[in-house]
């Protein structure tokens, strides 16, 4: 009898068992449906959006509405799809039951959540004030008149003369009218921080930089810590740098030593970038470059790429970009920093970009054809569309400006015959020239950029302190100063491109560099068996090999797992600082009789 009752007991256990087992799989087909009726409908509206938006930015005729139609009619499709209520009621229904799920499927949940939260549907109206917002910020920044002395000038024209004059008076005209966009943007930024924070306050992030962090899995002030971290550590070397600079430029311009720099000293718009300070002979890539044809530069990135396993760019990639700067009497004007898209999240690839044949320019192609590659990559059956970008917003930048800056190093460009190989290189201002590109980068994206979005954003900052307070963080974190008083009628702040269009992202340059240099010495101890202040990548099909490995899985994993399985470590700024621990000592000894402004912490 016990035995007959035992084995009722274990029939019953393994009939519950498999209707559980039945239950599981029919839920999960469910879901896959939903995943895939979802991702249909998603890639072509993505699609429409991005062909819109794309038009929007390669051609600007003032006063013509049709691309302001065009992109506010393919982006409220996109929203009123990506935020309806019925697919965020669904999401959040299944991810109740996320542990019967795959994991693959369970990501792309999450990232349906995450797309609706920036268009619910119950805030419609606001989203479509954002659209229309937003174009209309993009056409006032990209389609203004810069005037020099009251004749047009580009923004290329003006960074040259940044990087090249040393004419104090022309410097302080050019800076100036940089800075003058600013004026009309002001108002549009104010309110679309409005728009923005309202739209994802309606599914419930606090703020839209809250949002933007929660893509890293990451709270606001985890990420804040994360920043501030980065900057205390490269800060003593930051300062020697700054110390050097203020004696240097004081030089330059027979001036007194001021306590803070200038910023029109400065040969960047932004002072984010000072490696145009020194010029290393036998080195000058900018010299290398001057006559050759921007259609040449684009080709030795890819070809660099090629070289290291990856495939040759889609035809259609040269036929559909735009990547050369318009011709000066054109009667449209385009949006000019560099950018890379992923149009269909399938194979149409292009990149948008004004080359000129400048280092700068050199090391930007290589940084968006790293986008390309990304793109390329995780464009495979492995990857479903939802899960089609990088490991995160960090790595996707870091690919490209990794090849760039291995791009500047004697040996590779010894092996492709643009320098000679006897030339005798000062390595010292050679690692100086990479310092005021990296460790300068980082007082400004993880302190200023980030720091003022996340006030802008997170703290409401009231709009007669936008320039007061974008000033303070410069002084602060650069230790740069306006050439003059820069009352609150300027927002200096929304000359940068990503404060407007690319909004309470900046953090992700600066994680991208972090990762630069842990990518880079990985590559160069473990995989060429090389310095790292020496290395030749060119042709390495083990680097190839190595990157693929992180490329072609996209955002289908954890990024923390991909870069402890990669490098063997946890985001760390040691390799950054490994890499230029040699040049704190030629400072230290450069400024021994000199003061210093900025304190020795942060
Ligand atoms: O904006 C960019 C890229 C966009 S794909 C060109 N970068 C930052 C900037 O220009 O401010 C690259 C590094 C920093
Ligand atoms: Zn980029």
């Amino acid at each position: 009898m016990k035995k007959l009752i035992l084995l009722a007991l274990i029939v019953s256990f393994f009939a519950s068992c498999k209707e559980e087992n039945k239950d599981q799989a029919s839920f999960k087909t469910e879901v896959q449906t939903f995943l895939d009726e979802y991702t249909t409908t998603y890639k072509q509206l993505y699609y429409d959006s991005a062909e819109a938006e794309w038009a929007a930015n390669t051609r600007i005729v003032a006063g013509d509405t049709t691309n302001a139609y065009n992109v506010q009619k393919a982006g409220e499709a996109y929203a009123k799809f990506t935020g309806s209520a019925d697919v965020i009621e669904k999401t959040r229904k299944f991810l109740e039951s996320k542990d019967e799920l795959d994991t693959v499927q369970v990501r792309q949940l999450n990232v349906i959540l995450y797309n609706a939260a920036n268009n619910p549907e119950t805030v419609s109206e606001l989203v479509k004030e954002r659209i229309a917002a937003e174009n209309a910020q993009n056409e006032t920044l990209f389609g203004f008149d810069f005037k020099v002395d009251g004749k047009s000038v580009t923004t290329g024209d003006i960074d040259a003369v940044l990087r090249e004059s040393s004419d104090e008076k022309e410097l302080l005209a050019n800076w100036e009218a940089s800075k003058e966009v600013g004026k009309d943007l002001k108002d549009g930024l104010e309110n679309l921080r409005k728009l923005r924070n309202e739209t994802v306050g309606a599914l419930g992030y606090d703020d839209y930089f809250t949002y933007q962090v929660s893509d890293y899995g990451m709270t606001r002030q985890e990420m804040l810590d994360e920043m501030n971290k980065m900057v205390r550590e490269v800060w003593p070397l930051f300062r020697e740098l700054h110390t050097w600079a203020r004696y240097e430029l004081a030089g330059k311009y027979n001036a007194e030593v001021p306590e803070y720099i200038p910023a029109h000293w400065l040969p960047n718009r932004w002072g984010q970038d000072w490696s145009a300070l020194v010029t290393v002979e036998g080195l000058d890539v900018d010299a290398v470059l001057e006559d050759k044809e921007p259609e040449w530069i684009v080709k030795e990135g890819e070809d660099f790429f090629k070289s290291v396993g990856f495939d040759a760019l889609p035809a259609s990639f040269y036929e559909k970009s735009s990547m050369y700067p318009l011709p000066a009497d054109a009667a449209y004007k385009k949006n000019n920093h560099a950018s890379a898209w992923h149009m269909d999240l399938e194979n149409d690839l292009r990149c948008l970009m004004s080359i000129e044949p400048t280092a700068d320019y050199y090391e930007t192609i290589h940084h968006e054809l790293g986008h390309i590659y990304y793109y390329q990559a995780y464009t495979n059956p492995n990857v479903p569309p939802l899960l089609r970008g990088g490991a995160n917003r960090g790595f996707h930048e870091a690919i490209g400006s990794l090849l760039g800056f291995a791009a500047m190093q004697k040996p590779f460009l010894v092996g492709k015959g643009l320098i000679d190989a006897d030339a005798k290189i000062d390595q010292t201002q050679n690692l100086l020239k990479e310092a005021l590109n990296n460790i300068v980068f980082l007082p400004f994206s993880a302190g200023v950029m980030t720091e003022f979005e996340n006030a802008l954003y997170a703290e409401n900052l009231p709009k007669d302190q936008f320039n007061s307070k974008w000033w303070e963080l410069a002084k602060k974190y650069q230790g740069m100063v306006p050439p003059t008083e820069r009352g609150e009628e300027y927002c200096d702040a929304a000359s940068k491109t990503h404060i407007n269009n690319d909004a309470a992202q900046y953090y992700d340059y600066a994680i991208s560099y972090i990762l630069l240099f842990q990518f880079h010495d990985h590559i160069a101890k473990n995989i060429l068996n090389q310095d790292t202040h020496a290395t030749n990548y060119f042709g390495s099909k083990d680097v190839g090999t190595f990157l693929r490995g992180i490329l072609e899985t996209g955002a289908n994993n954890d990024w923390r797992v991909v870069l402890k399985e990669s490098v063997g470590s946890e985001m760390s700024a040691k390799p950054m600082l490994d890499y230029f621990s040699p040049l704190m000592e030629y400072l230290k000894e450069q400024n021994k009789d000199r003061t210093y402004t900025l304190p020795e912490e942060l």
